[in-house]
C-alpha cells in the first residue's frame, strides 16, 4: 500500500467494514494508522463527566488555581499495569477497587467504558471481548482515564507487553499484537486542535530501538522517509491504533488538560478472546 494512503479508516462502523472485512486483523498488520469512530460518545457529556472527576477529588481542577500540593502533570483514574505491574498482589487489589469505582462513577451518564468494549465487539463479532483476567479469575483494570496537564508529553515509544515490558508473568503476555483504544473527552486548548497524537508508519524492531532510546527517532524517521499521521480528535471521538507503531504525543500547552479514556488490547488472529486492560 502506498505511503500516502496511510490514513485512518472511519468515521463509522459501516464505512470501516466496507473497507476492511476484518479491521482488527488489518490493524495488526498496520495497514492503516488507526480505526476512527467520530462522535462515538456524546460530546455534550464529556465536560460534565470531567467536572464530576474534579468534584470527587479524583483529579485536580486547573481552575482551582494553586496546585493544592498536587503538581503531577498526569493523573490517572484507573489501574495501570505499566505503573503497578511490578507487584502483582497490589496490582490486582487496585484493579478490583477500580471495578468498584466504575460501577457508580458514570451514574447519569452514558458508560464510556462500555462504549469502548461494545465498539471492539462490533469490530470483531467472531471474538469475545473481555477485561483481561488471569486463569484464577483475577481481573485487570477495565480502562483508565488519563488527565494530562501542562507540559505532559509522550516521547516516541511503543507499548507492548511482549516486546517492551516483558510481562511474562501476566496472562496478557499470550497475545501477539497489542492495540490501544483512546476516547477523547477533552482536548488541550492552547492551539486550535489542541495537542494531538502522532503515529509513525514504523513497526518497532530491534533496529529502531537505539534511536528511540537515544531520542533521535525523528531524525531516523526523516532520513528514512517514514510517513506519519497526526490523529485529529474532537471530544467524543474514539480511535484504535497498533501500539507497536512508534507513537508520541507532543507536550500539552495551557490550562486545559488533555483528557482521554484509554485501554490496551491484546489480539491474536487465532485467539477467540480479545483481552482489554489498562
Ligand atoms: O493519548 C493518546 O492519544 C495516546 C497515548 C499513548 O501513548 C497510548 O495510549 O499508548
Ligand atoms: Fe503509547
Amino acid at each position: 500500500m502506498a505511503a500516502e494512503n496511510w490514513i485512518p479508516v472511519g468515521p463509522d462502523l459501516e464505512t470501516i467494514r466496507g473497507h476492511y472485512a476484518d479491521p482488527l486483523y488489518a490493524l495488526s498488520q498496520a495497514e492503516m494508522p488507526a480505526i476512527m469512530f467520530r462522535g462515538a460518545y456524546d460530546a455534550d457529556q464529556c465536560t460534565p463527566l470531567i467536572q464530576r472527576f474534579y468534584d470527587m477529588g479524583l483529579a485536580r481542577n486547573p481552575e482551582d488555581g494553586a496546585y493544592g500540593g498536587d503538581e503531577r502533570v498526569r493523573t490517572d483514574i484507573g489501574t495501570s499495569l505499566g505503573i503497578r505491574g511490578q507487584n502483582q498482589e497490589r496490582f490486582f487489589q487496585h484493579a478490583e477497587a477500580t471495578h468498584h469505582l466504575f460501577k457508580f462513577l458514570f451514574d447519569g451518564f452514558d458508560n464510556p467504558v462500555d462504549l469502548i468494549y461494545n465498539t471492539l465487539s462490533a469490530l470483531a463479532p467472531d471474538k469475545q471481548v473481555r477485561t483481561a483476567y488471569e486463569p484464577d479469575g483475577r481481573r485487570y483494570g477495565p480502562a483508565i482515564f488519563r488527565i494530562h496537564y501542562h507540559t505532559q508529553l509522550y516521547l516516541p515509544h511503543i507499548d507492548h507487553v511482549r516486546l517492551r515490558e516483558e510481562r511474562t508473568d501476566y496472562a496478557v503476555y499470550r497475545f501477539e499484537h497489542q492495540f490501544a483504544g483512546v476516547l477523547c473527552l477533552q482536548n488541550a486548548d492552547e492551539f486550535d486542535a489542541g495537542t494531538q497524537a502522532i503515529l509513525h508508519q514504523c513497526l518497532w524492531t530491534e533496529e529502531v530501538q537505539p534511536y528511540i532510546a537515544e531520542g533521535t527517532f525523528h531524525q531516523y524517521a526523516a532520513e528514512n522517509g517514514i510517513e506519519k499521521c497526526q490523529v485529529e480528535l474532537s471530544p467524543g471521538d474514539l480511535y484504535f491504533f497498533n501500539t507497536r507503531c512508534i507513537h508520541e504525543v507532543p507536550p500539552v500547552q495551557g490550562d486545559h488538560p488533555r483528557t482521554v479514556l484509554a485501554v490496551f488490547i491484546g489480539y491474536s488472529s487465532d485467539d477467540d478472546e480479545i483481552f482489554v486492560w489498562s
